[in-house]
């Protein structure tokens, strides 16, 4: 097999202004299933996640609090690492854009666009969203509101300096349409070229300090910081240096919602190309988690913790249901009803009576021991069946279509159920000349249950383990995908005993 390059996977770094909800959580849910997906086929993978910490938004949140902007990001920094370690998702680097060694980054890269004139003073009078914490053009408002934040923008007239972004346009236009995978899925690269079908104006990367000393300064004028959004996009970058990896950066795949679709598909790009650095390699775009049809957001207020959701029905509930409700590139209603009826329907019934059945009869018929394996033409297509669910998780997650891939793998599942009732060990069982053919029905239950947690683990990896631990087999084998069926057990091996996978919730 040919060696598969490398993947660098970053999501946005948020705003340090509240603790997470559960749209953070959907992208680092993301990030975290595709970085297991490929580690388990053998890519080399490096997820990178953190906070945004300057800016408007966070100074005006601090003192709101009565503490200093440092104090507050301090404790935004625990609480958001805090959250993440304890639904256990997983990063290799966590960015802090506090760091002094990532505002070293970000002057020495002003510093040169400065000097080579890629950087103007000017005064600027324009339409500010605090939410958005950007400039919008009148045409970009929606009824004269910022269409996500649903404010009016606040004039702001100023002298700044400005980057010359617009410049880049038509190189960006250029590399848009020889390089389609730039913006993915097309819908969004088509949104980006009506952006660019207008002129994009340049960008003002300063705030004075009069309004804002929250940032970082400017190299060459100390009566201003730096414009936040200059300050966060170059983090991508100087993350893999503080890591010591910035070889990783030309592997880079960014995964974003649409809110922040042209900072990161028009400014990050002329940035790059001013910086003399080459561009990211992919932008996946996906849609929002919206309460009750409006957009969950700490600034709107309507949000749910992901930490409370993993407290009542578990975090692989959570995972299943974010993964499994909501198309990638789509928008879709969180709702606990859904949850509970997703975790009662395909989990408990679906997967979780399933290993419950087989282990147990395991347990009645044969104290654990896994038979030998006759294979009849039912067995064959039980096999089949979680062969096809193996393939079609792979183009799945290929395209990002996760709620395709689950629903792939709840094929075989429902296959194996089905199974079970034709096969009706249970009945067989009481005529002992047939035990034989119960003990290789079980096994190949048991294979199928094997294959199950190597095929989920991806998407929930707690359950995986738990159907590990319940088979008896090593946790550590279960990147081992290409395992041949019947060849997983040892013969002799014995299986555990089971607690429910996921008890029922009664609504
Ligand atoms: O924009 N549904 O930070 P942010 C789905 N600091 N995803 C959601 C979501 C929802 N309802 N709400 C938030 C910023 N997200 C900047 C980014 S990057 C250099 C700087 C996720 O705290 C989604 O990934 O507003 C979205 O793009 C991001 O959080 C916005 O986070």
């Amino acid at each position: 097999m040919p060696e598969l390059a490398p993947l660098y996977l970053t999501t946005p770094i948020f705003y340090a202004n509240d603790e997470p909800h559960v749209g953070h959580t959907y992208t680092l849910v993301v990030a975290d299933t595709l970085a297991r997906f490929w580690r388990a086929r053998g890519r080399r993978v490096f997820v990178v996640t953190g906070i945004d910490e300057h800016g408007d938004k966070n100074a005006q949140v601090a003192a709101k609090h009565g503490v200093t902007p440092r104090a507050w990001v301090d404790r935004m920094s625990v609480a958001w690492q805090e959250t993440w370690r304890a639904v256990g998702l997983s990063y290799d680097h966590f960015v802090r854009t506090t760091a002094a060694a990532h505002a070293t980054f970000v002057r020495k890269v002003l510093a040169d666009l400065h000097a080579r004139g890629d950087i103007y003073f000017d005064q600027y009078t324009g339409l500010y969203c605090y939410g958005c914490e950007r400039f919008y053009q009148e045409r970009e408002l929606d009824g004269g509101v910022c269409p996500d934040h649903r404010k009016p923008p606040v004039e702001i007239a100023e002298e700044n300096y400005f980057f010359r972004m617009e410049k880049y346009q038509p190189e960006i236009l250029r590399r848009l349409d020889t390089h389609p995978e730039l913006v993915m899925p097309d819908g969004y690269r088509r949104e980006v070229l009506a952006l660019l079908r207008e002129p994009i104006g340049d960008l003002c990367i300063s705030r004075p300090k009069s309004r804002l000393t929250w940032g970082i300064d400017l190299p060459f004028d100390d009566r201003y910081v730096t414009y936040v959004w200059f300050d966060a996009l170059f983090s991508y970058v100087s993350a893999l240096d503080i890591a010591g990896v910035p070889g990783l950066w030309t592997a880079a795949h960014h995964l974003i919602a649409k809110d922040i679709l042209k900072p990161h598909a028009i400014y990050w790009p002329a940035m790059l190309m001013a910086a003399g650095m080459p561009l990211y390699r992919q932008l996946q775009v996906h849609g929002y988690w919206n309460l009750a049809g409006g957009k969950m957001s700490k600034s709107l207020g309507n949000i749910i913790r992901p930490r409370d959701v993993d407290a009542r029905y578990g975090m692989d509930a959570l995972r299943y249901y974010l993964l499994r409700d909501k198309s990638y590139a789509g928008d879709a209603d969180f709702s606990e009803e859904g949850l509970v009826a997703r975790l009662n329907a395909d989990l408990a019934n679906g997967l979780g009576n399933l290993a419950s059945r087989v282990l147990a009869m395991q347990q009645r018929y044969f104290r654990g021991v896994l038979q030998r394996l006759a294979p009849e033409s039912v067995d064959l297509a039980l096999r089949d069946a979680f062969a096809q669910a193996r393939r079609d998780i792979d183009a799945h997650v290929g395209d990002f279509a996760f709620h395709r891939a689950l629903e792939a793998l709840w094929r075989a599942l429902d296959h194996a159920n089905k199974y079970v009732t034709e096969t009706a060990p249970f009945a067989l069982a009481k005529d002992e000349s047939k035990l034989p053919r119960v003990g290789a029905v079980l096994h190949e239950l048991c294979e199928a249950l094997r294959v199950t947690a190597q095929l989920v683990e991806p998407f929930m990896p707690a359950t995986a383990r738990k159907l590990a631990t319940y088979l008896n087999f090593p946790e550590s084998r279960l990147v081992e995908l290409d395992l041949a069926w019947g060849s997983a057990f040892a013969t002799g091996h014995e299986t555990g005993t089971p607690d429910p996978l996921f008890p029922r919730v009664e609504s």
